[in-house]
């Protein structure tokens, strides 16, 4: 049995046409059904519904023999000992500092300077600030970065934007890039060693509907 990681939402949906490229089917919704573990039209492959940044872990301590995780997660944890062998392009965004309009970000953040900024990517904020020689007060959070800095919380905001709505509708404006982030397929590499021939298989399908669509 072949075990497949997936977050729910926009991972799993533009994983779908990727496992159609493999001949693989997904027999259950998971917007309708209570089910963590989903059958397909393989009986070897099933799918197993985790946390987006829960999926490096399934697939690293073998509870999944591959998974589909975005960059930011695997920036952030670091995820050593996981072969990543694709981008696979969906579920892209990228990652960025914001402030709220008006403020003057680029004296807090001149070399020397110091900013408290709220983030749940505090390894990728720390380093991003780093280089740039801030100081920078983090503070973690798990999610709704985008009140931080409307309530005092912080002053800046490192976050995923798409399509820039959910700034616009807080009245945050994007002031610098940390990096583009698409999906990865990872896989557990003691699983490929047991299961060479059906995990390259899908590895191999994937990566050929990859390079049709780009
Ligand atoms: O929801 P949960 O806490 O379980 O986990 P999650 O939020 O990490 O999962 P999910 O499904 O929302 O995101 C999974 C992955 O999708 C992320 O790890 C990214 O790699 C990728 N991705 C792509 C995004 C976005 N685009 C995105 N826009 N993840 C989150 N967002 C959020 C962003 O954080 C912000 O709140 O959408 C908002 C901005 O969107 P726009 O379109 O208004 O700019
Ligand atoms: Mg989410």
């Amino acid at each position: 049995m072949i075990t497949l990681a997936l977050s729910k939402g926009r991972i799993f949906d533009e994983t779908l046409p990727l496992l159609a490229a493999a001949g693989i089917e997904v027999l259950e919704d998971p917007e309708t059904s209570r089910k963590l573990i989903l059958p397909t039209s393989r009986d070897d492959v099933r799918v197993i519904l985790v946390r987006a940044s829960d999926v490096p872990t399934y697939v690293t301590y073998g509870g999944a023999d591959l998974g589909v995780a975005g960059l930011d997660v695997l920036a952030e944890q670091g995820a050593p000992g996981l072969y990543q062998p694709l981008d696979l392009g969906i579920a892209r965004c990228h990652m960025a500092v914001a402030v709220p309009a008006g403020f003057d970000y680029a004296s807090a953040a001149r070399a020397g300077g110091r900013i408290t900024v709220a983030t749940k990517y505090p390894a990728i904020a720390r380093e991003f600030f780093a280089r740039k020689g801030v100081h920078v007060d983090l503070i973690k959070l798990y999610g709704s970065m985008e009140l931080a800095p409307l309530t005092g919380l912080a002053q800046a905001i490192v976050d995923l934007v798409s399509s820039g709505q959910t700034l616009k509708a807080n009245r945050l404006v994007e002031v610098e890039r940390v990096m583009d982030v698409s999906s990865r397929l990872v896989v557990n590499q003691a699983a490929l060693k047991l299961h060479t021939a059906p995990l390259r298989r899908i590895i191999d399908a994937f990566a050929q509907a990859v390079h049709e669509q780009a």
